[in-house]
């Protein structure tokens, strides 16, 4: 089998920045096969970017390339994350739309394209990864490369009738034709990448996925991501978990524990969760003292001005219920904007009653898998789970909720407390058993059969 050469914005040069779910997969494929993985080194240059860097780790290469200040605002902080993000999230309302920060874009695209291109050899297979690199296909076809180039889109793809709003949608979309197989979170994305094609440009349909557009054949599917299943159990049964769970353990006594993990992202749903929270305690008095909803929400992208807005938003609200609600030795919502390292978030997942993940809108969403991996097997809690997060089409024994139903939010919140061990178990397992079978490995293996399929055997 042939090299595989990974391209993402961000890399994992460290063992430390391995831990998440997509580092992992890309990591443990590369070492398998030998390979490259080039992204941006994080670093902010003043002028132009010099030549890449490169380094070396168990027969993998490292190729990390400075942004210079106006492709770190334009391209990085602009295109990828103040239009693509929110558009992809269906929140064209805080796109801020610029067509020069398109053209830094497909610049930055270009130019790593031309320093990854004359490292490729027959033979390799070429893996890009997310909503920064959407034309790396056709920027690597340009740089004269005609191998396989597969490409993996970790966030949502939106409704075609969404995706019009980008003034460039026609540009991006001929562009990602360029790639031999494009993997998707959902079904759902890959209908929406499928209708868009066929509306707009007369795309026809084959089999598995394929479809005949612009003269070329591209294969769309759907590719869940799973998590590092095994890993994470472990992960819960460590010292580091054990120690989270006593320190929590200390502040919770007796009460149930109701616990959200994300990045505080507007994404994620997070005002309307902390609003059901303070309409569960207006609705039951009667878990007064008796239940602790903690959230833990590390501030991300926080240049982005939609970012600062966020902050202030929740700390209001979680001032506004904590003053409403809270009592001498009780505090309803705890809200700590911190990160945790992996076993200590999977010893605060093993202890809570309740796993609560509600996005307005996400790719995939993590969080809910790694919470059912946690899980004490005699005594499990209960996940809620938006039914606008990609989990959603494998997690059906979740309890799926509309996260902008606040009401019927707060009733399930109180319907998971209130939930009997048996029910608790028989969901669980369920959920167990398919986050199991679909994890990281069974997520990578599928992509890489249809992308290293395509070489001449
Ligand atoms: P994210 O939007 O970052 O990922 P998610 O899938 O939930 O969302 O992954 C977050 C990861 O960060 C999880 O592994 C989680 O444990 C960790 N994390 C979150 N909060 C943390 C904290 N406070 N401290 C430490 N770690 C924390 C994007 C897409 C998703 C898609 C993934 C993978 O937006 O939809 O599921 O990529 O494809």
């Amino acid at each position: 089998m042939g090299r595989l050469i990974a391209i993402s914005n961000r890399t994992a040069t460290q063992s430390s920045n391995r831990a998440g779910g997509l580092a992992v997969a890309v990591w443990e494929s590369l070492k398998s096969t030998g390979g490259v993985w080039a992204g941006w080194s994080g670093d902010v240059c003043d002028g132009e970017p010099g030549e890449p860097q490169t380094l070396e780790d168990e027969g993998v290469e490292f190729l990390l390339t400075d942004l210079s200040r106006e492709e770190h605002d334009s391209y990085y902080l602009g295109y990828a994350n103040s239009v693509l993000w929110p558009v992809f999230h269906y929140r064209v309302d805080l796109a801020s739309f610029d067509s020069e920060t398109f053209q830094v874009y497909a610049a930055v695209n270009q130019r790593i394209a031309s320093l990854v291109a004359p490292r490729l050899q027959q033979g390799d297979s070429v893996w890009v990864h997310d909503y920064h690199f959407l034309l790396m296909g056709d920027s690597l076809r340009r740089a004269d490369w005609d191998g396989p180039i597969g490409f993996f889109l970790h966030i949502p793809f939106p409704a075609p009738e969404v995706f019009r709003a980008l003034p460039e949608h026609p540009w991006i979309a001929r562009a990602m034709c360029a790639y031999d197989v494009i993997g998707f979170q959902s079904e759902q994305d890959r209908a929406n990448f499928t209708r868009y094609l066929v509306e707009e440009f007369h795309g026809e349909e084959g089999e598995d996925g394929e479809i005949a557009v612009f003269g070329t054949t591209v294969k769309a599917k759907a590719y869940p991501i799973g998590i590092d299943a095994e890993g994470f159990k472990q992960a819960s049964e460590s010292e580091l978990a054990e120690q989270a769970e006593a320190r929590i353990g200390k502040f919770l006594g007796n009460r149930l524990l109701v616990i959200g993990v994300d990045r505080m992202d507007y994404s994620k749903g997070l005002p309307q969760r902390f609003e059901a929270v303070g309409e569960l305690f207006d609705a039951h008095p009667e878990l007064h003292g008796r239940v602790s909803v903690t959230q833990i929400a590390p501030p991300s992208r926080s240049k982005v001005e939609e970012y600062k807005e966020l902050r202030i938003e929740l700390d209001r609200l979680a001032g506004r219920i904590n003053g409403d609600h809270g009592d001498l030795d009780w505090i309803p919502l705890r809200y700590l904007a911190r990160s945790y390292q992996r076993e200590e978030l999977a010893g605060l997942f093993k202890i809570a009653r309740v796993g609560l993940v509600t996005p307005l809108r996400d790719g995939m969403n993590l969080v809910a898998k790694e919470f059912v991996m946690a899980q004490d097997d005699e005594d499990p809690g209960v996940l809620i789970l938006s039914e606008f997060a990609g989990a959603a089409e494998q997690l059906t024994a979740a309890l799926i909720v509309n996260p902008h139903d606040r009401g019927k939010l707060a009733e399930t919140i109180h319907l998971a407390l209130t939930m009997s061990l048996e029910e608790r178990q028989y969901r669980w397992r369920s959920l167990r058993d398919i986050v199991t079978s679909q994890d990281i490995n069974w997520w990578r293996a599928r992509f890489l059969k249809d992308l290293q399929g395509l070489q001449p055997v």
